[in-house]
């Protein structure tokens, strides 16, 4: 009697673990409304935006992204020392547990280098999301052309 509990209870183990690790394959990350900014036909840098969501109580780190659409991509913050806007690459992006971070004009943000083809307005794109645990987020974002105020951070791309 007791080894048939026991081993109904190792099952019963196995099972749980099966399940807990069915979970991690799946990532808590989600990626939410994310888009490219549209530039002129011959721009071989674009900027994409996006708000990562992590639904989970374990905090998630974002390790780089690619795209199929594009040679690179790189996550970039941007900062202001003295009066200049300069951006910095990120290797490692927190988020938090039950948190989000946003990606958007002008600060953290998405640069993508040299387009495959040509991207206008209302097109789409794939970005991959890749997390420290092991995990690629495939996003769809959509080609959207601002104008504005906020328009000129992005366009000044001074790597350093
Ligand atoms: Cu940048």
């Amino acid at each position: 009697m007791n080894t048939i509990k026991t081993g109904l209870l190792t099952t019963l183990l196995l099972a749980c673990l099966c399940m807990l690790q069915a979970v991690q394959a799946e990532s808590p990350i989600a990626i939410d409304a994310a888009w490219i900014r549209e530039a002129p036909p011959a721009t071989s840098v674009l900027a994409a935006y996006m708000t990562i969501n992590n639904a989970s109580e374990t905090d998630q780190q974002i390790t780089g992204m690619d795209s199929p659409d594009f040679r690179s991509a790189e996550i970039h913050r941007t900062v202001v020392e003295d009066g200049v806007a300069k951006m910095l690459p990120v290797s490692g992006l927190d988020v938090a547990a039950g948190g989000s971070v946003s990606l958007e004009p002008g600060g953290l943000h998405v640069m993508l280098f040299d387009p495959q083809r040509p991207l206008r307005e209302g097109d789409t794109a794939t970005l991959v999301v890749h997390t420290a645990s092991g995990a690629a987020i495939s996003v769809q974002a959509t080609v959207v052309r601002k104008t504005g105020d906020d328009a000129g951070h992005d366009h000044a791309h001074h790597h350093h």
